[in-house]
C-alpha cells in the first residue's frame, strides 16, 4: 500500500507549479490522470528540446508516475468525459490562467454540483485582488513575493534565485493543502476549494524578511554586513548578499581552487557555540579572550574582518577538506556543490533523491526523485507518459466507457490522437 493509494486525481495542470505538484501527489500513490490538449500536450513536452522527437526533459522531470489522456475540453464529447472524470476522481488540480476553467464551463460551482466531495486546488499568481486576473510566471512571482528585492548585492539590481520557489515551491503548499483537504474530507464528507497563490508562496519562503523589514524599524540590522561596513539602512529591508538570513552569522567563503574553479567555496557559519573552535582552527586562539571578539554582540561590528581572517584560512583547504575538519567540530560549515557533484553524489543516488529513469523516445536520463520519505512508502520513480498514452485505458478502465460508447467517444475526435491508438 502506498500512502495515497486510492486515491484519483484529474490532473489539469501544465508547465511546473501544477505538475511538481501532482507529481508528488502520484510518488505517493495517487492514481494521477494528466489531461491534455489533443495533438498538442503540456507546452513543456516541446520546449528546451534537447533531443530531436522526444519529450523534453522540462516534461518528463515533472511528469513522473502519471497516466496521459489526450481530451480536448472545450468539444462537447470533450467536456461529457471530463464530466465524468470530475465524478469519478476524488481532487482536480489546476493552474490554468484565471478565468480559463470558467469560460471552459468547468467553475468551481459547476465541478461541485458534479462531485460534493471533489477537491479543486488551484495554482494562481495571486490572489484574489487587484492582480487576480495576471498570468505569472516563477520569476514574476520571486520579484511579487519579496524573493528579489532581497536577494543579490546590496549596490546592484535585485536578483532572481535558480532554485524555483515560485513554480515548485508553490507546487509544493499546493500538494499539503490538498492532502490536507482529504484528511478534512474524512471527518466532513465534502470537498473543498484549495488554491495556492504563487505569490503568497514565495512570501512564505520569506518570512524571514518580513520579520526582518519589522525589526529594521526598531533599529539597523546589525547582523547584516552592511552594518559593520557603516552604511545606513533605508526604509526597507536590503539585499544583503551571502550573509546568513539567520541568528548566527554566515559567509561564503573561497577554498583552495577557487582562481579556476567557479565552485570552489565554502559556507561558513560563525555559531555562537562553536565560537572557540572556530577560533583555534584558524590559529586566532588569542579572540577567545579578546573582549572585541569574544561575545556575538561584539563581533557583529567586525564581521568583515573576521570572515576575512577565515577565509584566509579556508583558502589554505578544498571545500571538503573544509569539511572533514569542521564538521567533527561541530562548526557548521558546507561545501557549494555543483550540479555536476549533486548528479554525481553517490549517497543522494543510494536514498533515491538522484534517479535514472528509461525513457522509451530519450534513453536513460537523470532526475531528482521524491524528496520526502515516507517509511511506509516507498517510491519508484515511473517514466512520464507519451502524449495520450492511457487515453483509451482511461476511457475504458476508469470512466467505463466501451463498445459503442467507446468508439463514439474516440470516434468524435475530442480524443486526438488516441484513436489510432485504438486502432
Ligand atoms: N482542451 C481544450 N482547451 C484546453 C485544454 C484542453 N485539454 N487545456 C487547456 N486548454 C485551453 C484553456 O482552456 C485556455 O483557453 P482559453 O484561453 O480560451 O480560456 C488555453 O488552453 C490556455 O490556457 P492558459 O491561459 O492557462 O495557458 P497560457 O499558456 O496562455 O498561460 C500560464 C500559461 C502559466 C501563464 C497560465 O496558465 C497561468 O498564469 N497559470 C497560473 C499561474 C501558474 O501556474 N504559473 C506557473 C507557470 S510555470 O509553472
Amino acid at each position: 500500500m502506498k500512502a495515497l493509494e486510492g486515491v484519483k486525481v484529474l490532473d489539469f495542470t501544465h508547465v511546473q507549479s501544477g505538475p511538481t505538484c501532482t507529481q508528488l501527489l502520484a510518488w505517493f500513490g495517487a492514481d494521477v490522470i494528466k489531461v491534455e490538449r489533443p495533438g498538442v500536450g503540456d507546452a513543456t513536452r516541446k520546449q528546451l528540446i534537447d533531443k530531436p522527437g522526444a519529450d523534453s526533459l522540462y516534461f518528463t522531470m515533472l511528469n513522473h508516475n502519471k497516466r496521459s489522456i489526450e481530451l480536448n475540453s472545450k468539444s462537447a464529447e470533450g467536456k461529457e468525459v471530463l464530466t465524468r472524470l470530475i465524478e469519478t476522481c476524488d481532487v482536480l488540480v489546476e493552474n490554468f490562467a484565471p478565468g480559463a476553467l470558467d469560460r471552459m464551463g468547468f467553475g468551481w460551482e459547476r465541478i461541485q454540483e458534479i462531485n460534493p466531495r471533489i477537491i479543486m486546488a488551484s495554482v494562481k499568481g495571486f490572489g484574489p485582488g487587484k492582480y487576480e486576473d495576471c498570468k505569472v510566471y516563477e520569476n514574476i512571482a520571486q520579484c511579487a513575493g519579496g524573493s528579489a528585492s532581497t536577494t543579490g548585492w546590496r549596490d546592484d539590481r535585485p536578483l532572481v534565485t535558480g532554485a524555483q520557489i515560485g513554480d515548485s515551491g508553490t507546487g509544493l503548499h499546493l500538494a499539503l493543502g490538498i492532502v490536507t483537504a482529504l484528511y478534512q474530507r474524512t471527518h466532513s464528507g465534502r470537498g473543498q476549494r484549495v488554491l495556492a497563490p504563487m505569490q503568497d508562496g514565495v512570501l512564505n519562503l520569506c518570512r524571514v524578511k518580513l520579520r526582518d523589514q519589522q525589526r529594521l524599524e526598531v533599529g539597523p540590522l546589525e547582523e547584516y554586513s552592511q552594518y559593520g561596513e557603516g552604511i545606513p539602512f533605508g526604509d526597507s529591508v536590503p539585499r544583503a548578499g551571502n550573509d546568513s538570513g539567520g541568528g548566527q552569522p554566515g559567509r561564503i567563503l573561497k577554498c583552495k581552487g577557487w582562481e579556476t574553479d567557479p565552485n570552489a567555496y565554502t559556507y561558513f557559519i560563525t555559531q555562537a557555540a562553536a565560537w572557540e573552535k572556530v577560533c583555534d582552527v584558524i590559529g586566532k586562539p588569542e579572540w577567545k579572550d579578546d573582549l572585541d571578539y569574544a561575545t556575538p554582540k561584539a563581533r557583529l561590528p567586525r564581521l568583515n574582518h573576521i570572515f576575512a581572517t577565515i577565509e584566509e584560512w579556508t583558502m589554505t583547504k578544498d571545500k571538503f577538506e573544509v569539511m572533514a575538519i569542521c564538521n567533527p567540530l561541530d562548526i557548521p560549515v558546507g561545501p557549494i556543490l555543483s550540479m555536476k557533484e549533486i548528479a554525481e553524489d553517490e549517497d543522494l543516488r543510494k536514498t533515491g533523491t538522484v534517479v535514472e529513469v528509461d525513457h522509451p523516445e530519450r534513453g536513460k536520463y537523470l532526475s531528482v526523485g521524491c524528496p520526502i520519505k515516507l517509511s511506509d512508502s516507498p517510491v519508484e520513480v515511473e517514466r512520464s507518459p507519451l502524449l495520450g498514452e492511457h487515453t483509451v485505458e482511461v476511457l475504458r478502465d476508469v470512466l467505463g466507457y466501451d463498445g459503442e460508447g467507446l468508439a463514439r467517444i474516440l470516434d468524435s475526435g475530442a480524443v486526438g490522437a488516441a484513436k489510432l491508438a485504438a486502432e
